[in-house]
């Protein structure tokens, strides 16, 4: 069955004239990077509390908590190395990523930054959080403990978006208008629970283009337009786009 579908997937992508990856947890999950919501795994949302952690009242409340829980995932981020899904979509060179994750596994796998949409930032940034400008590269193997802004005196907070904050701008008008344009959406391990981003593939899905999904588990119950490949995707990856050339328009 998976073969059937994977060589009908291939079909759809070698067809398309323009193709864009949009990927969640799920595409990092098998580089040792836990999800946020996958039942089977030790989901990061199923032991801790998001408001506390992803939100701005949470930072507020108690921002050493924030920051150390951060600096851990950082610590296990800079010790993870990119998986074949990574390797695979990197080798497609001309491909745009739209990506929730805030990790750098794409980049590190090859794929040129400029060819990366991070909707919810990075996790490898850190910024002023009264919002003075000021931004840091951090160093993922030795995070550095809470601290104020050099420039404001205001806390330093990763720059990634929390709960209830927008998406940064030109990065999701850049996402929203190529999901409006291409001919292919290749989704990979997103739940497609959190919005706005979740909307890129009903977005595609409305404007008719071909959607792929690949995830461990069902996404689009009953939706015969798209075509889902119910396996992980560190295999599926490499199988599904090797020996294709795409490009994102
Ligand atoms: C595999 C696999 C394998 C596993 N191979 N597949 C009520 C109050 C406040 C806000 C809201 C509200 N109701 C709605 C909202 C809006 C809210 C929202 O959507 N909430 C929903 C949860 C209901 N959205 C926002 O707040 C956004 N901003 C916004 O809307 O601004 C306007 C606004 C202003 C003021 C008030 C309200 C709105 C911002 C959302 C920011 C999300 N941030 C996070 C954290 C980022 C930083 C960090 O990393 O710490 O982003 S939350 C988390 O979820 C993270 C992810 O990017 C995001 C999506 O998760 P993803 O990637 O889909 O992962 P999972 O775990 O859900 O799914 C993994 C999938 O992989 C599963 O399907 C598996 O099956 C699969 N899988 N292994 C293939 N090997």
């Amino acid at each position: 069955m998976i073969e059937h579908s994977l060589a009908a997937a291939r079909e759809i992508l070698s067809r398309a004239q323009s193709v864009a990856s949009f990927s969640g947890a799920g595409l990092s999950a098998e580089s040792g990077i836990p999800t946020f919501r996958h039942a089977e795994t030790d989901a990061l949302w199923s032991r801790f509390d998001p408001m506390e952690l992803a939100s701005v009242d949470g930072f507020a409340a108690n921002p050493k908590r924030v920051i150390d829980w951060y600096n851990m995932r950082r610590s296990k981020l800079a010790k993870a190395a990119p998986n074949p899904a990574h390797e695979a979509l990197a080798r497609q060179s001309k491909l745009v990523h739209i990506t929730q994750n805030v990790d750098d596994l794409l980049e590190r796998a090859g794929a040129s930054a400029g060819r990366i949409l991070h909707l919810h930032g990075m996790i490898g940034k850190d910024r002023c959080s009264a919002s003075c400008g000021r931004e840091e590269a951090v160093e993922l193997s030795r995070p550095r403990p809470l601290r104020v802004c050099p420039n404001c005196g205001e806390w330093m907070r990763p720059a990634v978006v929390w709960f209830g904050e927008s998406l940064p701008a030109q990065v999701w008008h850049r996402a929203e208008t190529l999901c409006s344009q291409v001919d292919c959406l290749l989704v990979i391990g997103t739940s497609a629970s959190v919005y706005p981003a979740a909307g890129l593939l009903a977005r595609a899905r409305d404007a008719r283009k071909e959607v792929i999904v690949v995830n461990t588990q069902p996404l689009l119950a009953g939706d015969s337009a798209a075509l889902e490949l119910i396996a992980p995707a560190a295999k599926t990856l490499p199988q599904l786009l090797d020996g294709l050339t795409l490009r994102t328009l």
